[in-house]
C-alpha cells in the first residue's frame, strides 16, 4: 500500500524466473480490506502454481472460494489476473495488448473532468480541458442552497472520518438543464459533453432528465439512478434518448445481465481493478458488442496507474471501445509508477514496452504509507442518509 497523494494497493507476482508482474487492487476507502484478503487468503494459493494458467487461476479464485462476487473479492482477484497477464507478455516479449488481438485503433480517446460551483468557474474549468487537448469533458457544477459540487472529491477532504455532503434532488433537477443550455450556448454543438448523476435520482426522475437534457445531446449520462435496481432501467430507456453509462460499481456480468441483454444502457463502465481483471472484462464487452454496447472504462484518481495501463491495452484492443475517462495524477503517483502509457493531445496509448508497461519503485512507495481516508457521505436536507 502507497499514498502519493492517495491511497493504492498494488500486488507484485514473482515467478521462479524472476520475472514479476503487477496488478491494482485499490478499492477506495475500503483499501485495508483487499489488501488482507490478499496477503491471508490468495497469495498462499498462488505460491508454487503456473503463472501462465489465467483462465484456470481465475476460476479457481472465484469459484474456490464458495463466496462469490462483491468488491472485496473481485479486486482482489483483479489484481492476481492482471499481474498475470503482465507476467505472461514479457515472457513473449510484447506489450499486453497484442496478446488481446493487437490494436483495433491507433490511440485511445479520453474525457477530462471539469466543474464549478458558478458558471464562471464551471467555464473556466472547460477552458482548461480544453487547452489540455481532452477531446470530451464532463461537467458537473454547484447547485445554488448546497454547500459543494458533488461527485468530486477533493484530497483536501482527506481525514479520518467521510466528510458529510448535502442533497437535493429537485434543486437538481431544476439547475442541471439550465447549466448544459449555457455550456451549449457557450462552447457550440460539438464538443462531447458528458454527466454523471452519481446514482442519486429515482428511475421516473432520471427518465425526465434525461428528456430534459435531450436538446443539449450529451454524449452520455452517468449513473442515472443506482443500478443494482436493473430492471428500473427500462423505465428511464423507454422514456429518453440520451445515451446512458452505468457500471463503475458493479464487480460482475450478472450485475449487467438485464442492462446488456435488453440494451437498456449504450456504455459499459467497469474498470480493470473492479471487475475482476482483464480476462472478465474482456468477455463482458464482447457480451456487450452483441448489443451495439460500448465500452466507457471508469479512470478515476483512485484507478491506479496499473489499473489504468491495463484498461488501455483493452481499448486500444477491442472493437467497441467507446471513450476511456483519465483525470491524470499527481507527479508523484508517476514517479511512484514509472509508466510506459502516454498521454498527448487527450489521447491515451499504452506504449510498446513489454507486459503492462507500469513498474513499482517500491523505495518511494514505501516513503509515503497508507493514510485512512473515506469517500464522503450524503445526507438529505433534512438529515436523511443519500446516495453519494
Ligand atoms: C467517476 C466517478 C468517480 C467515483 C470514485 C469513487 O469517475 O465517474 O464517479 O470519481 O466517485 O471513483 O471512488
Ligand atoms: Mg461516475
Amino acid at each position: 500500500m502507497t499514498s502519493p497523494g492517495r491511497n493504492f494497493v498494488t500486488l507484485k507476482i514473482e515467478t521462479d524466473d524472476g520475472v514479476t508482474g503487477l496488478g491494482d487492487a485499490t478499492l477506495n476507502g475500503r483499501e485495508l480490506a483487499v489488501a488482507t484478503y490478499l496477503s491471508e487468503h490468495v497469495v498462499p494459493l498462488l505460491t508454487g502454481t503456473d503463472p501462465h494458467r489465467i483462465e484456470d487461476t481465475w476460476q479457481s479464485l472465484y469459484r474456490g472460494a464458495y463466496w462469490r462476487r462483491g468488491p472485496v473479492t473481485m479486486a482482489a482477484i483483479a489484481a492476481v489476473d492482471v499481474a498475470l497477464w503482465d507476467i505472461k507478455a514479457k515472457v513473449a516479449g510484447l506489450p499486453l495488448y497484442q496478446l488481446l488481438g493487437g490494436k483495433s485503433r491507433d490511440r485511445v480517446r479520453t474525457y477530462g473532468h471539469a466543474h464549478g460551483s458558478d458558471m464562471p468557474e464551471l467555464f473556466d474549468s472547460i477552458n482548461a480541458r480544453i487547452a489540455q487537448g481532452y477531446p470530451a469533458i464532463r461537467v458537473q457544477t454547484g447547485i445554488p442552497g448546497l454547500r459543494k459540487v458533488y461527485g468530486v472529491r477533493s484530497t483536501l477532504d482527506q481525514g479520518v472520518l467521510p466528510v458529510v455532503e448535502d442533497w437535493d434532488s429537485a434543486a437538481y433537477m431544476r439547475h442541471v438543464p439550465a447549466v448544459f443550455e449555457e455550456v451549449r450556448n457557450e462552447f457550440g454543438p460539438r464538443l462531447p459533453l458528458l454527466h454523471d448523476v452519481h446514482h442519486r435520482l429515482t428511475p421516473i426522475q432520471a427518465a425526465r432528465l434525461g428528456r430534459d437534457l435531450e436538446p443539449y445531446d450529451l454524449f452520455w449520462l452517468e449513473d442515472c439512478t443506482p443500478a443494482e435496481n436493473q430492471d428500473g432501467l427500462r423505465l428511464v430507456r423507454r422514456n429518453t434518448t440520451t445515451p446512458l453509462a452505468i457500471g463503475e460499481v458493479f464487480n460482475s456480468v450478472f450485475d449487467y445481465q438485464t442492462l446488456v441483454n435488453e440494451q437498456l444502457i449504450d456504455y459499459v463502465r467497469s474498470s480493470v481493478t473492479h471487475f475482476g481483471g482483464v480476462t472478465p472484462l474482456k468477455k463482458l464487452f464482447d457480451f456487450a458488442a452483441l448489443h451495439q454496447i460500448r465500452s466507457g472504462i471508469h479512470g478515476p484518481e483512485d484507478i491506479s496507474p496499473v489499473g489504468m495501463a491495463a484498461g488501455i491495452h483493452l481499448d486500444l484492443a477491442i472493437h467497441n471501445f467507446g471513450i476511456q475517462e483519465y483525470s491524470g495524477y499527481t507527479d508523484l503517483t508517476h514517479e511512484v509508477f514509472p509508466h510506459a502509457f502516454t498521454f498527448t493531445d487527450g489521447y491515451l496509448h499504452p506504449g510498446d514496452a513489454p507486459g503492462i508497461g507500469v513498474e513499482l519503485d517500491e523505495q518511494l512507495a514505501a516513503a509515503h504509507p497508507y493514510a485512512p481516508a473515506y469517500l464522503p457521505v450524503n445526507r438529505l436536507l433534512d438529515g436523511t442518509v443519500h446516495d453519494w
